[in-house]
C-alpha cells in the first residue's frame, strides 16, 4: 500500500495538493472522486466532501488532513528531506503568506468571482477587506522577492503560487507583473510539471 490515500478530482483544488505530493515525494495512490457519486469511503475521510483530502497510513492508524493549505504544510513537515521546510528568519514569511491565500486571497477570489463584494461600511469585518486592498498588498509582497520567503523555494510557493496561477488563468487575478513572473517560475518547477501533467491527461480523459 502506498502512503498516502490522495482524493482528489483533476479539475480541483486537488492539483495544489498533487504538485505538493510531487514536491515532497510521497509516495500516493490517487482515489478519483466522482462529484455525483462520493464513495463512503470518501465521505468517511472528509464528511465536507470536499476535495483535496488525504490520508496518511502510519504505523498506528490513518492520519487525515483536509484543505489544501493543511496538506501543503503537512507533507512539508513529513518529508523534511525535500527542503521544503522553513529554518526560522524564513518561518514568518511562510505562515504569513500561506494563511494570507488561504483565507483573505481565496476569499476575495471567491466574492469576485460570485459577484459579491463588501460595501466599504461592511469592509471592516470582511477578513479580506476588499479585493482591491487584498491585490494590492499581495502586490507588494511579490513585487519584491522571488519567492514567498526569499532566495529560497518553500512548500508556502506551492500553496500562493497555486493561488496565484490559478487566479490568473481564470482571469479573476488582475495580470500584474508581479503575479505573472511569480506564476512563470512555479510553472518552471519539474514538480510542477510532473503533477500538470497527470491531471491534464485525466482532464483530457474525462472531455472524451
Ligand atoms: N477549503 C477547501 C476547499 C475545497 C473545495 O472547495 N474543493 C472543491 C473543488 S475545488 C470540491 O471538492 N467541490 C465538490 C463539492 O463541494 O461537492 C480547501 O482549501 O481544500
Amino acid at each position: 500500500m502506498a502512503d498516502y490515500t490522495f482524493y482528489t478530482n483533476p479539475m480541483s483544488r486537488g492539483q495544489i495538493a498533487r504538485w505538493a505530493l510531487h514536491e515532497a515525494g510521497g509516495d500516493y495512490e490517487q482515489a478519483l472522486v466522482d462529484w455525483k457519486d462520493k464513495s463512503a469511503a470518501f465521505l468517511a475521510a472528509n464528511p465536507m466532501g470536499k476535495v483535496p483530502a488525504l490520508v496518511h497510513h502510519v504505523a498506528d492508524g490513518d492520519r487525515v488532513v483536509t484543505e489544501a493549505a493543511a496538506i501543503c504544510l503537512y507533507l512539508a513537515e513529513m518529508h523534511p528531506e525535500a527542503g521544503l521546510l522553513p529554518n526560522d528568519a524564513e518561518m514568518a514569511d511562510y505562515y504569513r503568506w500561506t494563511f494570507f491565500a488561504a483565507g483573505p486571497v481565496e476569499q476575495a477570489i471567491t466574492a469576485r468571482n460570485l459577484k459579491f463584494e463588501p460595501m466599504p461600511e461592511q469592509e471592516g469585518m470582511a477578513g479580506w477587506g476588499s479585493f482591491e486592498r487584498t491585490m494590492k498588498t499581495l502586490d507588494g509582497h511579490l513585487s519584491g522577492t522571488t519567492w514567498i520567503c526569499g532566495e529560497r523555494f518553500t512548500m508556502a510557493d506551492v500553496y500562493v503560487g497555486s493561488t496565484v496561477d490559478w487566479g490568473l488563468n481564470f482571469g479573476i487575478l488582475p495580470p500584474l507583473p508581479s503575479f505573472a513572473a511569480y506564476a512563470e517560475r512555479c510553472q518552471a518547477r519539474a514538480a510542477y510539471k510532473a503533477a500538470k501533467a497527470i491531471d491534464n491527461a485525466l482532464i483530457a480523459e474525462m472531455r472524451k
